[in-house]
């Protein structure tokens, strides 16, 4: 079984020294305990029903199911071997093209015999899975100085922007840092009344000007606000928009915009939220997004259930772009700081992991 605590990376939390290694399990409801990166993994096994690790998460996926079938048979090391992991990988949406680098150096390796069996195989291709991940593997860094440290989160409709700043804002109280959140998607008023949901349920004060208001007007005026109160950390949610509606995506360029009148640091971080069932439709996003504004990090969501996971591979080799978080449910405590080793042990069946 993986540990979360083994793989977690010290420079991935903001810990207090004195926390203790491990969470008691909580009811979702009942206020958190003071939390870091690290006690997500409080959520093992053995934590409430509905708290899940990553693992059982996504032991669903379709790479954890065909690999592990796989695996069962104790296949030969040949190439109809490569080409069953070929076609496992594909269907994940890992991506023909990091597929088949993938596949043509495991084969490179198998005919120079550096594999005396399919296990030994296996094993190298989960190393080169995680080698993949490694350097999109960069948390996100809050620098304390800047206050408030701007966060913009985007991405096209409904990908989970909203609850991810839900998660976050849980995440953030339960590291003592004081927060705001700017309802900066006024297209729908059930947006700005969500917002404060999320805001009410983590006692944290969200800026809002109703419906139809100029969401870069709102951003400025949430960090002129943060900033008066000596807030650490400001969450702006944006509307959803499609990657093609071209005065949509002129109008989040206008946020960024009027926010980096504040400092050319402004926003720290453009935080551009996936829907990780997407599929490859999800580097056609990532591209767009990323010709409009400066995207320093990608969260992917939906990674639970009947997600395939393995558009995280195609964004990490297409893009390089900082993976920093991971979705893996909706409840404000199912967002994972992303971790390469953690994640591919979580995809790949048990046996398989180390
Ligand atoms: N299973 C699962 N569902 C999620 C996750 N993240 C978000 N959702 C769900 O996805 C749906 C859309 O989430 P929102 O946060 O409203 O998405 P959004 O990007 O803000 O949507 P718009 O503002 O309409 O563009 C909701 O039903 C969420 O509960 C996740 O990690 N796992
Ligand atoms: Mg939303």
């Amino acid at each position: 079984m993986v540990s979360w605590f083994r793989r977690n990376k010290p420079e991935a939390a903001a810990p207090a020294p004195s926390d203790p290694p491990q969470q008691p399990a909580t009811p979702p409801d009942a206020p958190a305990p003071a939390a870091r990166d690290d006690d997500f993994a409080s959520a093992a096994p053995a934590a409430a029903p509905g708290k899940t690790g990553w693992r059982q998460r996504l032991s669903g996926s379709g790479i954890a199911r065909s690999l592990g079938g796989l695996f069962r048979r104790n296949p030969a090391l040949d190439d109809a071997l490569l080409d069953e992991i070929e076609t496992a990988l594909i269907t994940a949406d890992v991506g023909v093209g990091a597929t088949t680098a993938l596949v043509d150096d495991l084969r490179a390796r198998m005919r120079k015999r550096e594999f005396a069996d399919a296990a030994d195989l296996f094993k190298a291709l989960r190393a080169e899975l995680v080698a993949i991940l490694e350097p999109v593997s960069k948390p996100l860094q809050i620098d304390g100085d800047a206050r408030p440290f701007v966060i913009v989160t985007i991405g096209v409709n409904g990908v989970g922007k909203t609850t991810t700043i839900g998660k976050l804002a849980r995440k953030f109280r339960d590291e003592n840092r004081s927060l705001m959140l700017a309802a900066g998607d006024t297209f729908r008023a059930a947006a700005v009344a969500q917002l404060q949901a999320w805001g009410e349920r983590n006692d944290v004060q969200v800026v809002a000007q109703g419906q139809n208001a100029d969401p870069a007007a709102v951003a400025f005026d949430a960090y002129q606000a943060a900033q008066s109160r000596g807030v650490e950390v400001l969450i702006a949610d944006t509307a959803g928009r499609l990657h093609t509606q071209g005065g949509l995506m002129e109008e989040l360029a206008k946020i960024v915009r009027v926010l980096g009148k504040q400092s050319s640091a402004v926003p720290h971080e453009i935080l551009m939220v996936i829907d990780g069932t997407t599929g490859q439709n999800a580097i056609s996003q990532v591209r767009a997004f990323s010709a409009k504004v400066p995207v320093s990090g990608l969260v992917v969501t939906k990674l639970d259930g009947t997600a395939k996971g393995g558009v995280v591979f195609a964004l990490a080799r297409e893009f390089g772009i900082p993976i920093r978080y991971a979705g893996i449910g909706e409840r404000p405590e199912d967002l994972r700081v992303f971790d390469a080793e953690t994640f591919v042990d979580a995809l790949l069946p048990d046996t398989l992991a180390n």
